[in-house]
């Protein structure tokens, strides 16, 4: 029996628990017995991305990249969880468009910049800063809201949800569809 696949895109700041929300989901969803696979930007950074620059042209390659080999998963019948800051509407609406209607799953980790600086797990936002790093998203690059996304993961308040709960918002959606 094979299951049907899709792309789970989820976008956000630097910091914003992207990659934190893809582990939690795949955990989720693998003891429902799925198959899962997360292609995360940093990590794909490191491999068949790592010619790629954070200049607007090799942002936009890295994510149409990206989306190409999410769409690879989804036609074999995974559920590939693509979590990278993908900043620019019109490069995450072109890796929408590589896929059938409906099939392509936009979660938007709404979370306000000065959280995201504070928590600063990496030390990137102090070196932006301080000018260290030169086009960080939020600092001196824009991010760009997504409009019309499937759905928005908010952690304003202080009774924010735990990753867990957010994945499980997650595997609600899928399971409704
Ligand atoms: C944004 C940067 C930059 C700049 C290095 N801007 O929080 P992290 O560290 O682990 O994840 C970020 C990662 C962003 O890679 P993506 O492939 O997701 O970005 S994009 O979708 O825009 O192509 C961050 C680190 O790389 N990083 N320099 N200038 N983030």
């Amino acid at each position: 029996l094979r299951q049907k696949g899709c792309v789970i895109w989820i976008t956000g700041l630097s910091g914003s628990g992207k990659s934190t929300l893809a582990c939690a989901l795949s955990r989720g969803l693998h003891s429902r017995g799925k198959l899962t696979y997360i292609l995360d930007g940093d990590n794909v950074r490191h491999g068949l991305n790592s010619d790629l620059s954070f200049r607007a042209e090799d942002r936009a390659e890295n994510i149409r990249r990206i989306g190409e080999v999410a769409k690879l998963f989804a036609d074999a019948g995974l559920i590939c969880i693509a979590s990278l800051i993908s900043p620019y509407r019109k490069d995450r609406s072109a890796c929408r468009a590589m896929l059938p209607e409906g099939d392509f799953i936009e979660v938007f980790m709404d979370v306000p910049l000065q959280v995201c600086e504070a928590r600063d797990p990496k030390g990137l936002y102090k070196l932006a800063r301080a000018g260290k790093i030169k086009g960080f998203t939020g600092i001196d690059d824009p991010y760009e809201p997504p409009l019309d996304c499937e759905i928005v993961l908010q952690q304003k308040g202080p009774e924010c949800a735990s990753p867990c709960e957010m994945a499980e918002e997650v595997i609600c959606f899928l399971e409704e569809k």
